[in-house]
C-alpha cells in the first residue's frame, strides 16, 4: 500500500445520481467499479454538534470514501506538509481519501451525515492518533 500520499492524491469521486423523471427525487447507486477498492465495511456519522470534530487521525492502510448523505461538513485534510480543506455538501460527490492522510471532520449541519465506505474491517492497530507519531511517520 502507498504510504506517501499527499494531497494530490485525494480525488472527489462522482456518483451516477438517477433524477426520477416523475420527480420523485434522486437516486444514486455506488457500484463496484467507481471505488478503486473493495468495500469492506460501512460506518456513517449522524448527530454531530456543529461544535465537535470526528477524525483527528491518519491511517497506514486504510482507504476509504466520505459521502455527504445529508446536510454537510469540512474534511480537513493535512499530509503532513500542507493542508486543506474541502466542504462535503453534495450526496452524489464522494471524497477519496488515500493512506496516509491526517483528517478532521468539522462544522457538521444540523442533519449532517457522513457516510463512510473503507477498504477494511475496523483494526484499531491501522490508526495514527498522534499527530506528531504521524509527521514521523510521513517522514520515515
Ligand atoms: C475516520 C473518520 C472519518 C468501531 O468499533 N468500529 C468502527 O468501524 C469504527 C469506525 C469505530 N469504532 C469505535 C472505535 C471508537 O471506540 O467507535 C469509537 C469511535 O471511533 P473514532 O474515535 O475512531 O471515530 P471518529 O469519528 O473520530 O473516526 C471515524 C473513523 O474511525 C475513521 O477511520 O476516518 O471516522
Amino acid at each position: 500500500m502507498k504510504h506517501n500520499s499527499t494531497l494530490a492524491d485525494i480525488q472527489m469521486i462522482e456518483i451516477p445520481k438517477i433524477s426520477d423523471p416523475d420527480g420523485r427525487g434522486n437516486l444514486s447507486v455506488v457500484e463496484k467499479d467507481i471505488l478503486p477498492f473493495p468495500i469492506k465495511r460501512v460506518y456513517y456519522l449522524y448527530d454531530v454538534p456543529s461544535n465537535s470534530s470526528r477524525g483527528g487521525h491518519a491511517h497506514i492502510d486504510l482507504v476509504q470514501c466520505l459521502i455527504p448523505l445529508s446536510g454537510s461538513f469540512d474534511v480537513v485534510l493535512d499530509d503532513g506538509s500542507s493542508k486543506k480543506t474541502i466542504t462535503l455538501n453534495r450526496p452524489d460527490r464522494g471524497l477519496l481519501i488515500p493512506t496516509g492522510i491526517w483528517r478532521e471532520l468539522e462544522n457538521f449541519s444540523s442533519g449532517g451525515v457522513c457516510l463512510s465506505l473503507v477498504s477494511d474491517v475496523y483494526k484499531e492497530d491501522d490508526y495514527i492518533r498522534e499527530y506528531d507519531e504521524f509527521l514521523s511517520f510521513k517522514g520515515a
